[in-house]
């Protein structure tokens, strides 16, 4: 439900850019030609398209990020080479750190005479990989390119680069010295790309933007093509003014289908759009963490260390080892990942308080097999987050992370909400330490007999006998019929069997090559059959409307057009029955997702599965 702002296909992009592609160059410092990129692969695009390849949630494609749980945020670029300050002509001092051009007003030619002396010959790409490591950091994302547009690898597009522009040593590359490094350390590397680009004179002006998105495209494909990153964190998607930034819908859903063609298992970020639950992989809190999980998309919360994404000299507010430590426990507990900042000084060094810090957060992780809370745990719907610190669960291991270890022979309550049996418990790093485990009004209270472990956190092990769950269904999928109409009108025009409900047909799919990319329905009925006896929590992700019925009976209707939106409802269902759905769903014009999920204590939430649907 989105009218098309800017429609343009990406082969009308290349196109049509290609032949300007002799007019354009970089007029600040470049007099060569930029290399044209070539022109990308195929890709499915047109109605009978569905964008939607997999669930985030169980994907062998996410698996990786889901598992690790814990990554190194890096801010590098010229605006490191200020350290955070700049001394005007009149003598004052303006201090700012990656945005350091924008607030405080630095002329062009400053800034850029100021990237020519950047040399950050101090840049240790082992160095760096082992402080993720030592830190428990297993991914690693880097700025490739912020809103300052310099580009800290040998970019083709332009010679506004590290290569090009800087008195760094023409013969090295830091990204494909992080790239070997981390590699060799098995950290997987992704790159943050800025959108919004300040120093490209075409981005600013609707005629012109054309002629830098070509040359974006062209960077992102060298990106994928010579460094191969498994994840593109994409950033400045956001409307904004000098230079104006009218990034829209439909530019993030042509340029991920474009990186997608090149790299099928790529994962990025929300921000490729307009972070909406229908952009991207995984939604990107930042300074912040979501009280409870996220609804209809992964998440990862992203924050510095400091105050300061890039380099400060005088930022000295320091984050302590034990707030980290209990700020991923509490990400691990709902289900999201933590993208942890540090900022490299003008010569490439990780400031030694970050590392010091990070240092610590590993000790806690590689300590008494206190990492299990994090490394692929995640949320439980088991039991309800408790007060003195967070529970997540790791197969048929509860992890209580207690933060606020109770006084001798006091209980820590914790409330379920599902039937379990804990059949051992144990405080990780003290083996002679007993605790109890009595059941008490709505859950259990544990009451270990001694003192804390470590002040930041004390991990509780349970082991549990989970809730009996029926055997995996044997379904394969519901029955959906598609309208050419909005309206339910005349026979269904093609009726097929959807293994899932997981569409996102953004602007120019559509179920089948018959049906246009607007004004289509499709209706699912069939049977769901669930494994736990629970009260499960159903979740749309819909655009435009949405109605669904378990048994007859509504469990969300959502029918008035919207856009990109999560819907909920809940319903108690019974392990091994098959109860019937129908889902109607109505695309009307522009962006067109529907995704059927579900969750319930014993079940993570994930896109519906094939064989626990059935078409009868
Ligand atoms: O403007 C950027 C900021 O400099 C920094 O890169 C953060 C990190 O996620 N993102 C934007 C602010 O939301």
């Amino acid at each position: 439900m989105h009218s098309r702002t800017r429609r343009h296909r990406l082969t009308g992009v290349v196109g049509a850019l290609s032949a300007l592609l002799l007019t354009v160059g970089n007029p600040v410092t470049a007099t060569a030609r930029p290399t044209p990129a070539p022109a990308p692969r195929p890709m499915t695009s047109g109605p009978g398209t569905n964008h939607a390849t997999d669930d985030p949630f169980t994907s062998a494609r996410t698996a990786w990020w889901r598992q690790d749980r814990f990554g190194m945020f890096i801010h590098f670029g010229a605006y490191s080479n200020l350290e955070g300050e700049y001394t005007r002509p009149d003598g004052t001092v303006c201090r700012n750190a990656e945005w350091i051009k924008r607030e405080c007003k630095i002329p062009d030619e400053v800034y850029e005479r100021q990237a020519a002396t950047f040399n950050p010959a101090g840049f240790d790409a082992t160095a760096v990989v082992k402080a993720a490591k030592d830190a428990g950091q297993r991914y690693i994302v880097i700025t490739a390119k912020h809103h300052d547009g310099y580009a800290m690898w040998p970019t083709r597009q332009n010679k506004w680069n590290l290569r090009d522009h800087s008195a760094f040593d023409p013969h090295r590359d830091i990204l494909a010295e992080l790239k070997k490094a981390a590699d060799a350390a098995g950290i997987k590397l992704g790159f943050y790309y800025s959108i919004w680009d300040w120093h490209d004179p075409d981005f600013g002006d609707p005629a012109t933007f054309p002629r830098y998105e070509k040359r974006m495209y062209g960077q992102l494909k060298e990106l994928i093509d010579g460094y191969d990153p498994a994840l593109l964190w994409f950033d400045g998607e956001w409307d904004a003014d000098h230079p104006t930034n009218k990034w829209s819908r439909q530019d993030g859903a042509d340029l991920q289908a474009y990186l997608h063609g090149l790299n099928p298992r790529l994962i990025v970020n929300n921000r490729v759009g307009k972070r909406e639950v229908v952009d991207g992989d995984f939604g990107t809190p930042e300074q912040e963490i979501p009280a409870e999980p996220v609804d209809g998309q992964l998440w990862e919360s992203c924050m510095t260390l400091n105050d300061h994404w890039g380099f400060a000299r005088y930022d000295t507010h320091w984050k302590s080892s034990a707030t980290v430590i209990r700020n991923l426990l509490d990400v691990a507990g709902r289900g999201g990942n933590y993208l942890l900042n540090v900022g490299p000084d003008r010569h490439g060094r990780i400031p030694q308080p970050s590392v010091d810090r990070l240092r610590e957060a590993g000790r806690w992780l590689g300590t008494h097999g206190q990492g299990g809370a994090v490394y692929g745990a995640g949320h439980t719907g088991l039991v309800a987050d408790p007060s003195w610190g967070a529970v997540s669960r790791r197969g048929n291991d509860l992890y209580a992370s207690v933060t606020a270890w109770p006084a001798p022979g006091r209980p820590l309550h914790l409330t379920t909400k599902a039937p379990f049996r804990v059949t051992s418990a144990e405080v990780l790093g003290s083996p002679r330490q007993r605790v109890e485990v009595t059941p008490a009004g709505d859950g259990y209270d544990l009451t270990p007999s001694g003192p804390a472990v470590d002040p930041a956190a004390s991990v509780i092990r349970l082991t549990i006998e989970p809730p009996t769950a029926a055997p995996a269904g044997t379904g394969t999928g519901l029955t959906a019929q598609t309208w050419p109409n909005d309206s339910f009108t005349g026979p269904p025009a093609v009726t097929t069997t959807d293994p899932t409900v997981n569409k996102s047909y953004r602007f120019d799919g559509s179920p089948d090559p018959q049906i246009p990319a607007d004004h289509f329905a499709t209706r699912w009925t069939g049977s769901i059959q669930p494994r736990f006896d629970e009260t499960y929590t159903l979740t749309t992700v819909s655009d435009d409307t949405v109605r669904l019925w378990i048994d007859g009976r509504p469990v969300i209707d959502s029918a008035i057009p919207h856009g990109p939106k999560v819907d909920k409802g809940t319903v108690t269902l019974k392990a091994g029955h098959r109860h019937s759905i129908r889902i109607d769903y109505t695309e009307r014009t522009g962006e067109a997702h529907l995704k059927l999920l579900w969750s319930s204590p014993s079940r993570p939430q994930q896109i519906v599965p094939q064989r626990q649907l059935y078409a009868g």
